[in-house]
Protein backbone atom coordinates (compact mmCIF):
# COMPACT_ATOMS: atom_id res chain seq x y z
CA UNK A 1 0.00 0.00 0.00
CA UNK A 2 1.24 3.48 -0.94
CA UNK A 3 1.00 6.39 1.09
CA UNK A 4 0.55 7.55 4.63
CA UNK A 5 -2.10 7.89 7.09
CA UNK A 6 -1.52 11.57 8.96
CA UNK A 7 -3.08 12.37 11.87
CA UNK A 8 -3.67 15.25 13.55
CA UNK A 9 -2.79 15.20 17.18
CA UNK A 10 -3.40 18.31 19.70
CA UNK A 11 -1.80 18.28 22.87
CA UNK A 12 -3.77 20.17 25.29
CA UNK A 13 -3.65 21.03 29.31
CA UNK A 14 -2.71 24.45 31.60
CA UNK A 15 0.13 26.42 30.59
CA UNK A 16 3.27 24.61 32.26
CA UNK A 17 2.21 21.10 32.45
CA UNK A 18 5.31 20.16 29.60
CA UNK A 19 2.98 19.45 26.38
CA UNK A 20 5.82 21.18 24.62
CA UNK A 21 8.47 19.46 26.20
CA UNK A 22 6.49 16.31 25.52
CA UNK A 23 6.14 16.80 22.15
CA UNK A 24 10.37 17.68 21.57
CA UNK A 25 11.16 14.48 23.47
CA UNK A 26 8.23 12.62 20.97
CA UNK A 27 9.32 14.78 17.93
CA UNK A 28 13.55 15.31 18.36
CA UNK A 29 14.09 12.60 21.20
CA UNK A 30 15.74 15.46 23.72
CA UNK A 31 14.89 17.38 26.98
CA UNK A 32 14.66 21.47 26.65
CA UNK A 33 15.58 23.22 29.74
CA UNK A 34 14.88 26.89 28.13
CA UNK A 35 12.21 27.30 25.84
CA UNK A 36 10.68 30.46 25.14
CA UNK A 37 7.25 30.55 25.12
CA UNK A 38 6.18 31.67 21.82
CA UNK A 39 2.75 32.50 20.23
CA UNK A 40 2.00 30.91 17.32
CA UNK A 41 1.68 27.05 15.95
CA UNK A 42 4.54 24.84 15.89
CA UNK A 43 3.87 21.48 14.07
CA UNK A 44 6.18 18.67 14.94
CA UNK A 45 5.69 15.82 12.63
CA UNK A 46 7.13 12.19 13.26
CA UNK A 47 6.21 8.70 11.79
CA UNK A 48 4.90 5.80 13.65
CA UNK A 49 4.86 2.23 12.42
CA UNK A 50 1.68 0.43 13.84
CA UNK A 51 2.49 -2.50 11.32
CA UNK A 52 -0.58 -1.76 9.40
CA UNK A 53 1.30 -1.87 6.10
CA UNK A 54 1.53 2.38 5.79
CA UNK A 55 3.21 4.46 7.91
CA UNK A 56 1.11 6.82 10.53
CA UNK A 57 1.96 10.24 10.24
CA UNK A 58 1.47 11.85 13.62
CA UNK A 59 1.79 16.02 12.80
CA UNK A 60 1.38 17.25 16.40
CA UNK A 61 -0.02 20.72 17.43
CA UNK A 62 1.98 22.75 19.85
CA UNK A 63 0.16 26.09 20.15
CA UNK A 64 2.35 27.91 22.37
CA UNK A 65 -0.19 30.76 24.44
CA UNK A 66 -3.16 28.56 23.16
CA UNK A 67 -3.52 27.99 26.95
CA UNK A 68 -4.46 31.78 27.19
CA UNK A 69 -5.35 33.49 23.41
CA UNK A 70 -8.65 31.69 23.08
CA UNK A 71 -9.29 33.20 19.73
CA UNK A 72 -6.53 30.92 18.27
CA UNK A 73 -7.83 27.60 19.82
CA UNK A 74 -11.15 26.93 16.95
CA UNK A 75 -7.79 26.47 14.40
CA UNK A 76 -6.24 25.23 16.66
CA UNK A 77 -9.22 22.13 17.16
CA UNK A 78 -9.91 22.24 13.76
CA UNK A 79 -9.26 18.76 12.45
CA UNK A 80 -7.83 17.32 15.26
CA UNK A 81 -7.84 13.25 14.87
CA UNK A 82 -6.85 12.86 18.70
CA UNK A 83 -4.95 14.51 21.99
CA UNK A 84 -3.41 13.99 24.62
CA UNK A 85 -5.11 15.74 27.85
CA UNK A 86 -2.26 16.59 30.49
CA UNK A 87 -1.87 17.71 33.51
CA UNK A 88 1.57 18.03 35.77
CA UNK A 89 1.27 15.64 38.32
CA UNK A 90 2.66 17.98 40.68
CA UNK A 91 -0.18 20.67 40.27
CA UNK A 92 -3.05 20.16 41.42
CA UNK A 93 -5.27 23.00 39.36
CA UNK A 94 -3.71 21.40 36.48
CA UNK A 95 -5.89 18.42 37.07
CA UNK A 96 -8.65 19.94 38.23
CA UNK A 97 -9.41 22.16 34.97
CA UNK A 98 -8.67 18.96 33.02
CA UNK A 99 -12.47 18.60 32.80
CA UNK A 100 -12.93 21.69 31.44
CA UNK A 101 -10.32 20.90 28.48
CA UNK A 102 -12.07 18.08 27.99
CA UNK A 103 -15.35 20.15 27.70
CA UNK A 104 -13.46 21.81 24.82
CA UNK A 105 -11.94 19.39 22.74
CA UNK A 106 -16.13 18.03 22.93
CA UNK A 107 -17.28 21.13 21.91
CA UNK A 108 -15.10 21.76 18.65
CA UNK A 109 -13.71 18.20 18.03
CA UNK A 110 -16.70 15.96 19.00
CA UNK A 111 -15.77 11.88 20.24
CA UNK A 112 -12.28 11.96 19.17
CA UNK A 113 -9.94 9.30 20.76
CA UNK A 114 -8.36 10.81 23.89
CA UNK A 115 -5.38 9.81 26.51
CA UNK A 116 -4.89 11.60 29.75
CA UNK A 117 -1.30 12.03 30.77
CA UNK A 118 -0.15 12.75 33.73
CA UNK A 119 3.23 14.48 33.41
CA UNK A 120 6.56 14.87 35.29
CA UNK A 121 6.29 11.73 37.21
CA UNK A 122 10.15 12.24 38.06
CA UNK A 123 9.02 15.05 40.41
CA UNK A 124 6.51 11.71 41.93
CA UNK A 125 7.72 12.51 45.50
CA UNK A 126 6.25 16.16 45.27
CA UNK A 127 3.09 14.52 43.55
CA UNK A 128 -0.24 16.31 44.45
CA UNK A 129 -2.71 14.04 42.86
CA UNK A 130 -3.02 10.58 43.89
CA UNK A 131 -3.25 7.39 41.35
CA UNK A 132 -6.45 6.51 42.57
CA UNK A 133 -7.85 9.59 41.50
CA UNK A 134 -6.60 10.71 38.30
CA UNK A 135 -8.01 6.58 37.78
CA UNK A 136 -11.32 8.01 38.86
CA UNK A 137 -11.29 11.19 36.35
CA UNK A 138 -10.48 8.79 33.71
CA UNK A 139 -13.00 6.36 34.16
CA UNK A 140 -15.54 9.08 34.26
CA UNK A 141 -14.25 10.62 31.49
CA UNK A 142 -14.02 7.26 29.86
CA UNK A 143 -10.54 7.42 28.77
CA UNK A 144 -7.30 5.62 29.46
CA UNK A 145 -4.43 7.04 31.56
CA UNK A 146 -1.01 7.27 31.41
CA UNK A 147 1.95 8.75 33.35
CA UNK A 148 4.99 10.26 31.62
CA UNK A 149 8.28 12.35 32.39
CA UNK A 150 9.00 14.67 29.52
CA UNK A 151 12.38 15.05 31.40
CA UNK A 152 13.46 10.97 31.57
CA UNK A 153 11.82 10.03 28.44
CA UNK A 154 9.54 8.02 30.57
CA UNK A 155 6.37 6.71 28.41
CA UNK A 156 6.89 9.36 26.02
CA UNK A 157 6.95 7.69 22.77
CA UNK A 158 4.73 4.96 24.16
CA UNK A 159 1.92 7.39 24.45
CA UNK A 160 1.96 8.83 21.28
CA UNK A 161 2.35 5.54 19.90
CA UNK A 162 -1.20 4.05 22.13
CA UNK A 163 -2.58 7.53 20.59
CA UNK A 164 -1.85 6.84 16.92
CA UNK A 165 -2.87 3.11 17.48
CA UNK A 166 -6.43 4.16 19.44
CA UNK A 167 -6.64 6.66 16.49
CA UNK A 168 -6.53 4.49 14.13
CA UNK A 169 -8.57 1.56 15.59
CA UNK A 170 -11.24 4.31 15.84
CA UNK A 171 -11.33 5.25 12.38
CA UNK A 172 -10.69 2.44 10.20
CA UNK A 173 -12.21 -0.32 12.71
CA UNK A 174 -9.12 -2.02 13.88
CA UNK A 175 -6.25 -4.19 12.80
P1 LIG B 1 3.81 23.82 28.29
O1 LIG B 1 4.22 23.68 26.86
O2 LIG B 1 2.69 22.91 28.67
O3 LIG B 1 3.52 25.23 28.70
P2 LIG B 1 6.58 23.27 28.85
O4 LIG B 1 5.02 23.33 29.20
O5 LIG B 1 6.88 22.10 28.00
O6 LIG B 1 7.01 24.60 28.36
O7 LIG B 1 7.19 22.97 30.28
C1 LIG B 1 6.96 23.83 31.38
C2 LIG B 1 8.08 23.62 32.42
O8 LIG B 1 8.00 22.30 32.93
C3 LIG B 1 9.48 23.76 31.85
O9 LIG B 1 10.31 24.24 32.90
C4 LIG B 1 9.87 22.35 31.55
O10 LIG B 1 11.27 22.16 31.54
C5 LIG B 1 9.24 21.62 32.72
N1 LIG B 1 8.92 20.22 32.41
C6 LIG B 1 8.22 19.74 31.36
N2 LIG B 1 8.11 18.42 31.44
C7 LIG B 1 8.75 18.03 32.57
C8 LIG B 1 8.98 16.75 33.20
O11 LIG B 1 8.58 15.69 32.74
N3 LIG B 1 9.68 16.80 34.39
C9 LIG B 1 10.14 17.94 34.94
N4 LIG B 1 10.80 17.86 36.08
N5 LIG B 1 9.95 19.15 34.37
C10 LIG B 1 9.26 19.18 33.20
P3 LIG B 1 10.76 25.76 33.04
O12 LIG B 1 11.63 25.73 34.24
O13 LIG B 1 11.48 26.08 31.77
O14 LIG B 1 9.50 26.53 33.22
MG1 LIG C 1 4.21 25.13 25.34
Amino acid sequence: MAGVYLFKVIVVGDAGVGKTSLTVRFAHGYFIENYKMTIGVDLATKHVDLGIGKPVKLQIWDTGGQERFRKLRPLYYKGAAGGLLVYDVTNKDSFKNLKSWFNEIQKYCGKIPLLLVGNKIDLANKSKVSVAEEKRLAEQLKIPCHRTSAKTGENVNDVFFKLAKFIYETSFGGY
